[in-house]
């Protein structure tokens, strides 16, 4: 029997459509480092009447009446945030991390200021379009440069960040990564942003659950004002939040609502309170340690199969590597993979001769097996399977036996959010 009745009965093509995608995700092995499975608890939380409710305007502040239990749930939230991550202040209303970016800028830079130069890294590098590359409406907002990686190690060279903040003295700088897999130094960016007068943002969208289990160090300390989104490694619903210190709440509020955004998503901030409250629990930070361990073993797999790593290997829960090694490009590679049932994106690396459409690299990730209960010794075969398939491109025969294989341990160990009966098993199919 369908588990959602009321859906099935008025619009089954939908409907359908949607167990499709459940069978999808449970059979397949996710391996794109932003994605994650939310919890049945998140899932219910976000799927409410909370969905029916406008809110414009701050809790106590509204500019709607029947705000009685919505004050709450935000309150409720904010509370959460501040608690787990040790912040001054949270705003829990962003729809997703790049509005909550672009709010934090308009917060911090003041409109009409002299100085609105935005420094941040570069997409090829590693960074967000967010972080004011040139086809990002933070780019056109504010006048942007970009910091890159050093050319040989690809990691962050920090005599060459501060070289470059020294020259552009920008208002603002950003760090924070979407495709880098080692630490973060927030400690530097820190020193750096002090000695040019620049206030400094943290996006860690990508480590935020890392950092609520104590798996990276947390930016809090170090930044004036944090963003993240909440559902990668944080594991929440498809969201936003901004943390800051007291002087800049009042000023990043007004530039979320009323700048930005109208009435803030509800079912969603109810999602994320949720997504805290398991956040703060040891068993996340279990689960925090585990995605990085789960990510050393499988680079290591992945060297073992001759591949080469950007920065030769990882500290956190993303691996980029070259597919050039294997004679594919990037795209041809996660294609290859995804035939295979093993879910990843293509993406440039650092100083990539080919085009962004058809890069060298694909970019993986441990979040959502380690959701699954995947450990060290299952990575082995993940990264026999990723070579497997690149290699064997070619050849149905190879990514249809890959994918049987991928399937059959996806069948043992189920994702949060799916409860039994379980999808059953789709056919592999090789069009
Ligand atoms: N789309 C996200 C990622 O995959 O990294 C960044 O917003």
């Amino acid at each position: 029997m369908d588990h959602r009745p009321a859906l099935a009965a008025t619009d089954p093509e939908l409907a359908a459509l949607i167990t499709r995608e459940e069978a999808r995700q449970f059979y397949t092995a996710k391996l794109i480092p932003s994605e994650n499975y939310a919890s049945s608890a998140v899932l219910q939380a976000t799927g409410t009447v909370l969905t029916n409710k406008y809110s414009e305007g701050y809790a106590r502040k509204r500019y709607y009446e029947g705000q009685q239990v919505i004050d709450e749930i935000e309150e409720l939230a904010i509370a959460r945030a501040k608690s787990l991550f040790g912040a001054d202040h949270a705003n829990v209303q962003p729809y997703s991390g790049s509005p909550a970016n672009l709010a934090v800028y308009c917060g911090l830079i003041a409109k009409g200021a002299e100085n609105q130069r935005l420094l941040g890294l570069g997409l090829p590098a590693g960074g967000h379009l967010t972080h004011g590359w040139k086809v990002s409406i933070t780019s056109r907002f504010f006048t942007a440069e970009q910091y890159g990686v050093d050319p040989k190690t690809h990691l962050m060279d920090f005599g060459a960040i501060a070289q470059k903040a020294r020259e552009f003295k920008p208002a603002v700088i950003v760090c924070g990564a979407t495709a880098y897999p080692r630490v973060i130094e927030f400690a530097k960016f820190a020193e750096i942003a002090q000695e040019v007068g620049a206030l400094l943002v943290a996006d860690m969208a990508h480590i935020a659950g890392l950092v609520a289990g104590g798996a990276h160090p947390s930016p809090v300390p170090y930044a004036d004002a944090v963003t993240t989104t909440t559902h990668k490694t944080l594991r929440g619903p498809r969201g936003g939040m901004i943390l800051c210190r007291s002087q800049h709440a009042a000023a990043i509020d007004k530039a979320v609502f009323p700048g930005l955004q109208g009435g803030p998503h509800n079912h969603t901030t109810a999602g994320i309170a949720v997504a805290l409250h398991e956040a703060a629990t040891p068993a996340f930070s279990a689960y925090a340690h585990q995605i990085v361990a789960n990510s050393r073993a499988l680079a290591e797999a992945l060297l073992h199969e001759g591949l080469t790593l950007v920065t030769g290997g990882t500290d956190n829960h993303l691996i980029l590597f070259d597919a050039t090694g294997l004679s594919a490009t990037g795209k041809q590679a996660a294609k290859a993979m995804d035939a295979a049932g093993l879910e990843a994106n293509f993406n440039s690396i650092p100083f990539d001769p080919r085009s962004p459409f058809d890069p060298s690299g694909v970019r993986i990730g441990t979040p959502s097996l380690t959701s699954r209960g995947l450990t060290e010794a299952h990575m082995a075969h993940v990264g026999r399977w990723i070579a497997g398939a690149i290699r064997g491109r070619e050849e149905p025969a190879t990514l249809r036996r890959i994918a049987g294989e991928v399937q059959d341990l996806m069948a043992q160990f189920p994702p949060p959010g799916f409860e039994a009966p379980y999808p059953p098993r789709p056919a592999i199919s090789m069009e």
